[in-house]
């Protein structure tokens, strides 16, 4: 992004989004670009032949394109290379990527995933982290509950969304009226799909140790986070979203208009921090 003329009004990066709108880490990235108001072009990818993203290695969504060169993949290597962008302004993205390089390794069921070095963590100076992060703890508990929101809340979607036949049939339906589907491919994949999802979400269950009722799961997790931020603060940020609100919200928001959703509004402390978070974000707070 080279140096603006100082009375040019100033444009930032071109971003654009390649994403599934229903997916929790592809919310997450929006949620984080909504805050800040930065501009952004989204590329709904179908997700029977994913086409819309043929042209990259990687093959999973969400990836941000940056001014049509330079890919980011990864929700929390976009919202952390964005962030450092947006805080130190000197940088170039590309000179940001480098501080994440990538790692090749084998999962528990032996196969290659590539996870990223230092994806929670915001670069900065040290007068960056003092303005930033002004209380001593701050950093790293926002970092420490931005990964629980990827390894243990992300996990408890899928179960609770897809519980029964009529849940998953409406999770679905509500896939592909946001999705990008042919007008066959739709109604098969909701019907396909929805079945599909009903039986896998058992095996994620059990994959992830969760209990018989998944919708205790949710309720404790919610209320664990709502605790975490405590009776003294708006947002785990203080009177600002941090990066682990925008996490958890970016995750909880995929559930709206379904039952899970509503279920959680009623039976647990949650809904008074979503509805200052959903104020925030409306109104682009963390623009600056
Ligand atoms: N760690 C990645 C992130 O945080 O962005 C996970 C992204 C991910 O798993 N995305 C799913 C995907 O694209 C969609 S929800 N999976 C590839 C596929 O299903 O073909």
């Amino acid at each position: 992004f080279a140096e603006q003329e100082t009375d040019a009004p100033e444009t930032g990066p071109k971003l654009t989004l390649y994403q599934y709108k229903a997916c929790p880490f592809c919310s997450k990235v929006r949620t984080f670009l909504d805050y800040h108001g930065l501009p952004y072009e989204i590329v709904e990818v179908n997700p029977v032949m994913r086409q819309e993203i043929k042209w990259s290695k990687y093959r999973k969504v969400p990836i941000v394109m940056v001014d049509e060169t330079v890919q980011l993949n990864d929700s929390s290597i976009i919202i952390s290379t964005l962030k450092t962008f947006l805080v130190t302004r000197g940088r170039t993205v590309p000179q940001i990527l480098l501080c994440y390089p990538e790692m090749k390794s084998t999962n528990d069921r032996g196969k290659e995933v590539i996870e990223y070095t230092n994806k929670y963590w915001v670069m900065l100076s040290e007068s960056e982290e003092q303005q930033l992060y002004p209380e001593k703890d701050s950093r790293k508990e926002e970092m420490k509950w931005r990964q629980w929101a990827d390894d243990w809340l992300v996990h408890l979607i899928s179960p609770n969304v897809y519980r029964t036949p009529t849940e998953s049939l409406s999770s679905f339906d509500y896939i592909v009226r946001e999705g990008k589907f042919g007008t066959l491919e739709g109604f098969f994949a909701k019907y396909v799909g929805a079945l599909a999802m009903f039986v896998i979400s058992k095996r994620l269950k059990r994959r992830h140790n969760l209990q018989d009722d998944v919708r205790q799961d949710l309720y404790k997790a919610v209320n664990d986070w709502v605790s975490a931020i405590g009776k003294k603060r708006k947002f785990m940020g203080g009177e600002q979203p941090n990066l682990a609100d925008l996490a958890v919200f970016g995750i909880l928001r995929v559930m709206e208009g379904l039952q899970s959703f509503d279920d959680m509004m009623e039976n647990t402390k949650v809904k008074h921090w979503y509805w200052r978070m959903e104020r925030a974000i409306q109104h682009h707070d963390g623009q600056n």
